[in-house]
Order: structure tokens, then C-alpha cells, then sequence
């Protein structure tokens, strides 16, 4: 009886299949890559069904609950039968979910467990007798959780189960996650609605959310979350607060996330009662020992301190007269015998400091490579300046050996068109990733920093600035999941492909029609260099309209600190444009390797996307197109601008494959995306024009509107605007 009625619904199943075009639902996008629908292959299905009859489940604490719910959700869902666990049984094809120790003997020298990090596992098919069997093993139940999601993950991608030979640790130990979150719940640089964190409601309601958070993190193997804002407030370091903290860390807790906060270094005078928060003074080294023992007694595994000290007006050890050295040192002993660690930016610049932006956090810390302790990390985003469109890699990355230096990368896209442009950005991190720093000769990537491969680290970290808010969908761009998603995959492991990622996350959120597949992740790959063309072509940087970010402002030139000004990054005369930073300029080059320095100093060597971050030109500058700088800037504005064009195109042909709503979501966002794209293109080049005084390239279409109508456009309430330091 079963089994015919097995039959007919397998019947009914293909005969829908084959009735319609397989379109795929984003829904509202709250359920992320994670939703689990029943497979569309026919024959695929039946070969899953047949090969996970049941499951073998080891038994334990919290974490393995959730492996079990995942399961009963994932194979539940993918496979559309109630999921049978049983104890193990050698007349089933089992799925086998176990820690190596607790493994079913006959399995045991089916695996090597050697080389595998505590967070490591194996997934593998096995023959015994007539049987089948999956095998999720690891050394930890945290390890379980990730092969499980790594399992369901390769199912949804319809991947074969015959053969699967899987051995996976991640490369970086620390992975986590930035939220610049006010406790007001406004958030610096969020586009995706308000906090997540609802410390009113806290500790006691725990938000489903939390939850779901914690799920979405685990399952791309994301182990850490900085909850507050890096421009700190230190009420989040009072009783009042970490009991909330706490909260949140018993929720994350068997989905493996430690919990960070960020710490003001004055906080020993605004809440401790201090008359100062010198790092060398005794009471104050006193007062951050004892804090981190409040902190630990409610949350052991309390992850540390992210700091941003002497930066961008917060407070730090130089008020002082100390150095970021003392501060972070301080830090890290107050955490030390709990195991926790230090995160201390390396984004600082003063504008006391007449000094290069871009050179003035190497100067500040190379001095002391390898005098910091060993629980600090050093931050250091990952260009020089601030998150843009394209900076060449961070000269610290090739410049501190002695010292673990943590990768930071924005995933909120403050200076790439906030939640309304779609640009895939695991391009641009790999593309930093996989820079030479030619520290040890060629070779030496800052994958390799990243990872402490290069001067073997023991400790590791890479962090996102996280583009997550209260919006149903979590991102506000349903494409800013994939951002969201390709971070973790990278800092699990740096060397992966961007396009494998967004591979990944296509057939992971959407299926996996080839149609949809192959013009779809083109889109992806190709929307990274759009944005860099459109916005900040040939290395300009920072022409951002001033304060909020949002849109062209290369004209502003009246703020008192002067590397807030655009005007101080591109330098644009009658005579030419870009910043010189050769020796006949700032010498920032002298911060590379030589072999760096020689290509990038060299016109004729010098890749042409760095061009004006290295060079100041001559408008009648020759490119390597025999076109003058002048026409190629206008070229590659237009360019930019035609690719949002191509991108909408694929897009309008996608219309049957993805559901309605979500399909003109995304029309809707991309038309924004070329209508802003233009602005940049028309704003910069009628400005550019005022000291050029050439004519636009007969390839660039004529501006829509005049300078002056470009600059009188403001944006009082543009998001995410950082709140007043002052
Ligand atoms: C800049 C942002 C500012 C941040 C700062 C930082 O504009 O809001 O506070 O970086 O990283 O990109 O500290």
C-alpha cells in the first residue's frame, strides 16, 4: 500500500514538473540560502530517498538538537518524507551523523580524523555488505553542525551521493561579523531597516530572530559576532547591558558564534568613575581586569574586545601620550586568562597628521610588529583608505610579520551604491585575497596573512562589516544575501572561488535551471567592475558626496578635516587629475614590496584600474587604448553605465525562472542602480569637464541635467549616516 501510494505521488509530482517552467521562489527572502524545497529532479530524488532511508543521530547536548532539526527540516523538506531516526542499522542506507569517537566501529577505519581541526569534518560514502551509508563525522558537535549544512547543502545542489569523499577545517579561525549597531538601534552604514538587536526587550524576549540569525551564521561557517558599533558606547559594558549580552550569547552559543563587544577606551571614566583611562595607569589596568571578570563569570566564552582607538574622534591610549601598542596590550591582558582576544583597528588617521591618508596607519604600526601580545589581532580593512569600490591591497598586509593581522571587509555598501545596487562583492574580496604582497617573494598573497600560512599565526581572523537589518529579507537587496553568504564561504576558506560562491548561492537560493544559472552569475560576476566604472574608474577614490556616502560629491573641498574632502583624493587641476603617491608624490608606494613598487611607480607597468590612485596625469595622458586620460575617464563612466544596461537585460530575461514578486523586486532596484549610475557618470564628468575643458568622448552620451543641478542635490536623510561625535 506504501508503496503505491508512493507511485502516484512520485506521479503527481513529475506531472507538475513537467506541466510547468520550474520557477523559483525567493518568497520574502527571510529564509535566506536555507529554504528546502522538495528536489525537481525525478530521478535524483529517488536515488536520495533510496540512499537515506534513515538516520543515525549520535545523541547529546544542544548543538546536536539542532543538527536534528536541520535534518528533519532539510531532508524533510528536500526529499518531501517525514525523516526516520533510528539507532544505527545494518539493514537501512543510513545517513550516519556522528563524532568520530562515538562512530559506529565498523566505520572507524573508514575515516582519518588526523589533520582535522577541532571545527574539521568528513563527509563520506561508504559500502558495507548490500548497505549504503552516508557518513557525517568530526571531532566536535560544532564540526557535526557544519557537515550537516555542508550534506544538505550539496543536496540542494544536486550533487551526487556516490563517492562523496569530503575533508573540510577552515583556514581562519576567527570569522565573524562587525555590526555597527547603535544601542538606539540606528546603525552606521546599515541600509537594511533598523538593529536586529532589541536591547529593550532583552534579556527576556528572545526574538525568533536571534535564532535564525545564529542558524544562518553557522551555516556558512561564520563562529563570531561583534554586536555594537566599533564607534563604541560603553553603557554596553554595564551590568545593565551584559545581562542582555548574555542573552544573545546563550542563544548563539550551540550554533558555535561567540559573542564580541566593542570597548571605548574611556570607559573607565564614563562608567567606571576613573579620572582617566591612561593604559599604564594601575587603576585603570585594574578596572579593565576586573571588568573582564564580570564579563566572563556570565559569559565564559565571552570572545574579547573589538577597538577603535585614536580614530575618527574616539577616544584612545594617545590621549595619553601612549601608543596603540599600550592600548591594545592592556586589553589583551585583561582577557588573557579567559582565552579571549583583542581585535584592534588599524583604521587610523589624524588630521593633525599632514601625511598621506593612506600611509598613516603603517606608520603608526609596523614600528611595533611583534610587540603585541599573542591574543591580539590587528585589524586592518582591506585597502588603505576606506572600503571602496577598488583599492589596492592594504600596505600592512605585506608589512607585519611578526604580528596576526585580521582581514576586515565591508559587507554593508556604504561606498558601492548601499542596498539599492546589486554588486556582488566576493569578486572584490577575492581580488584583494589573492593580491601579492611579495612580503616572502612571489606568492606571498594576503590569503596566505590572512590565513597565517605565510608566517605561520596561530591566531587568525577575518571579519565583515555585516549589511543585516530588521528588513524581512535581511539585506534589503535580495542579492546583498549573496554578500552576506560568499563572506563566510571566504573566510572559512580565502582561497575560493567568487564564482563558485555565487554558484552556490544561485542554486542554494533559487534552483538550479542551468538558463537561470549561467546568465545570472555572469550578471554577478560583471556587477563588481560596473560599479568600480561607473563610480571611481582608473583608481579615483573617495568622490563620495560627503558625510551619508550616497552618490557624487567629487566638488566638495569645504570640510575642516582635509582628507574628508574628495578634492584631497583626486586633485584634479587644469593640469591633470589623480594623487600622486610615488616618489615625486606622498612615496605611499614605498610602504610595498619593492617588486610592487617598481611596477606600480613604472606608467608603463602600472595596471590602468590604479592608475590615478598612484598618478597625477595630464588630462592628454596616452592609455594604453591610444585614447587621451580625458576620453578614457569619460569611456569607462559610460561603460559603467552600459554594463548596468546589460545587467538589466539579463535580468528581464530571467522572468520566467524566478517568481513575480522577487523578479520585479530586483527590476525595480536595477533600474535605480542606472539611474544613479548615470548621475556618477554626468556628475564627475561636468565636473571634471571644469578643468579638462575638453569635449566628452563621442562614445559617452550627453549628461541629462547641469553641474550646478548635480550639486545642489541633498540628502539630509540619507541612511546609515554616522551619528555626530561630538
Ligand atoms: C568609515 C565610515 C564610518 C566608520 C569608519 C570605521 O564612514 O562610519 O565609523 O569607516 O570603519 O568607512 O571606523
Amino acid at each position: 500500500m506504501r508503496h503505491i501510494l508512493k507511485v502516484i505521488k512520485l506521479f503527481l509530482f513529475c506531472s507538475t514538473i513537467l506541466l510547468s517552467t520550474t520557477v523559483f521562489s525567493f518568497s520574502n527572502g527571510y529564509d535566506l540560502w536555507l529554504k528546502y524545497h522538495i528536489i525537481s529532479n525525478v530521478e535524483l530524488l529517488e536515488n536520495y530517498r533510496k540512499n537515506l532511508e534513515s538516520v543515525y543521530l549520535e545523541d547529546g547536548g544542544e548543538t546536536l538538537d539542532i543538527i536534528r532539526k536541520e535534518l528533519s527540516m532539510g531532508l524533510g523538506g528536500l526529499l518531501d518524507e517525514t525523516v526516520s531516526f533510528k539507532a544505527f542499522d545494518t539493514a537501512e542506507n543510513q545517513l550516519i551523523v556522528s563524532k568520530f569517537g562515538t562512530l559506529p566501529e565498523v566505520f572507524k577505519n573508514e575515516v582519518k580524523m588526523d589533520l582535522l581541526k577541532k571545527e574539521g569534518y568528513i563527509i563520506k560514502s561508504i559500502k558495507q555488505g548490500n548497505q549504503s551509508y552516508v557518513l557525517v563525522t568530526a571531532n566536535s558537535d560544532l564540526g557535526l553542525l557544519y557537515g550537516t549544512f555542508h550534506l544538505l547543502r550539496a543536496l540542494k545542489m544536486h550533487e551526487s551521493l556516490d563517492g562523496l569523499d569530503i575533508k573540510e577545517s577552515p583556514k581562519v579561525d576567527v570569522r565573524m561579523l562587525n555590526h555597527w549597531d547603535n544601542l538606539d538601534r540606528t546603525i552606521e552604514r546599515g541600509y537594511a531597516g533598523f538593529s536586529i538587536w532589541n536591547w529593550q526587550t532583552l534579556p527576556d524576549y528572545i526574538d525568533q530572530r536571534y535564532i535564525d540569525y545564529a542558524r544562518a551564521n553557522a551555516s556558512i561557517g561564520i563562529n563570531g559576532t561583534a554586536l555594537t558599533n566599533v564607534n563604541a558606547n560603553a553603557l554596553i559594558i554595564t551590568p545593565q547591558y551584559l545581562e542582555k549580552v548574555k542573552a544573545l550569547a546563550d542563544v548563539f552559543r550551540p550554533y558555535g558564534i561567540k559573542v564580541y563587544l566593542t570597548a571605548r577606551f574611556s570607559a573607565p571614566m564614563e562608567i567606571g568613575g576613573l579620572s582617566t583611562a591612561d593604559p599604564l595607569d594601575p587603576e585603570v589596568i585594574q578596572w579593565w581586569k576586573d571588568k573582564a571578570k564580570e564579563i566572563y563569570k556570565s559569559i565564559p566564552d565571552f570572545g574579547g574586545f573589538l577597538v577603535k582607538a585614536n580614530s575618527e574622534g574616539q577616544p584612545g591610549p594617545q590621549n595619553y601620550g601612549r601608543t596603540h601598542l599600550d592600548g591594545a596590550n592592556l586589553l589583551a591582558d585583561a582577557v588573557a586568562p579567559y582565552n579571549g582576544v583583542v581585535m584592534w583597528r588599524a583604521f587610523v588617521y589624524s588630521e593633525h597628521d599632514a601625511e598621506d591618508r593612506a600611509k598613516q596607519a603603517y606608520t603608526e604600526f609596523v614600528p611595533d610588529d611583534g610587540k603585541y601580545r599573542d591574543n591580539v589581532l590587528i585589524q586592518v580593512k582591506n585597502g588603505p583608505i576606506d572600503f571602496q569600490p577598488r583599492e589596492p591591497f592594504h600596505p600592512l598586509f605585506g608589512a607585519m610579520p611578526n604580528t596576526p593581522l585580521m582581514m576586515e571587509f565591508q559587507i554593508t555598501k556604504e561606498y558601492l551604491g548601499f542596498a539599492t545596487h546589486l554588486v556582488y562583492l566576493p569578486k572584490l574580496f577575492e581580488e584583494v585575497l589573492q593580491s601579492d604582497t611579495y612580503q616572502k617573494g612571489k606568492g606571498s598573497l594576503v590569503a596566505k596573512v590572512v590565513d597565517g600560512s605565510l608566517n605561520n599565526k596561530k591566531l587568525t581572523g577575518m571579519t565583515g562589516v555585516a549589511n543585516i537589518g530588521t528588513d524581512i529579507n535581511w539585506t534589503g537587496h535580495p542579492f546583498g544575501q549573496a554578500d552576506w553568504y560568499g563572506f563566510g564561504r571566504l573566510a572559512w576558506n580565502p582561497y575560493m572561488d567568487s564564482k563558485e560562491i555565487a554558484d552556490e548561492w544561485l542554486r542554494c537560493t533559487f534552483g538550479n535551471e542551468k538558463q537561470f544559472l549561467e546568465p545570472v552569475k555572469k550578471m554577478m560576476m560583471e556587477s563588481r567592475e560596473a560599479v568600480v566604472n561607473y563610480m571611481n574608474p582608473l583608481g579615483l577614490h573617495h568622490i563620495f558626496d560627503t558625510s551619508h556616502h550616497y552618490g557624487p560629491g567629487p566638488w566638495v573641498g569645504n570640510l575642516s578635516r582635509p582628507e574628508w574632502n574628495p578634492v584631497y583624493y583626486h586633485k584634479a587641476d587644469e593640469e591633470g587629475i589623480g594623487f600622486d603617491r610615488t616618489k615625486t608624490g606622498s612615496d605611499a608606494l614605498s610602504q610595498y614590496a619593492p617588486e610592487l613598487e617598481k611596477m606600480y611607480a613604472d606608467l608603463d607597468t602600472c595596471p590602468e584600474e590604479y592608475l590615478l590612485w598612484f598618478h597625477h596625469l595630464p588630462w592628454d595622458y596616452k592609455l594604453k587604448s591610444g585614447r587621451t586620460l580625458w576620453d578614457g575617464l569619460g569611456i569607462k563612466y559610460q561603460e559603467g553605465v552600459d554594463q548596468v544596461r546589460e545587467m538589466i537585460t539579463i535580468w528581464e530575461n530571467m522572468k520566467s525562472y524566478v517568481d513575480s514578486d522577487t523578479h520585479h523586486q530586483v527590476s525595480m532596484l536595477l533600474d535605480i542602480q542606472l539611474k544613479e549610475a548615470k548621475w556618477w557618470r554626468d556628475a564627475c564628468m561636468l565636473y571634471f569637464q571644469t578643468f579638462s575643458k575638453m569635449d566628452f568622448p563621442k562614445e559617452m552620451e550627453t549628461p541629462e541635467n547641469t553641474l550646478e543641478y548635480y550639486k545642489s542635490l541633498k540628502f539630509p536623510y540619507a541612511p546609515g549616516i554616522r551619528p555626530r561625535w561630538d
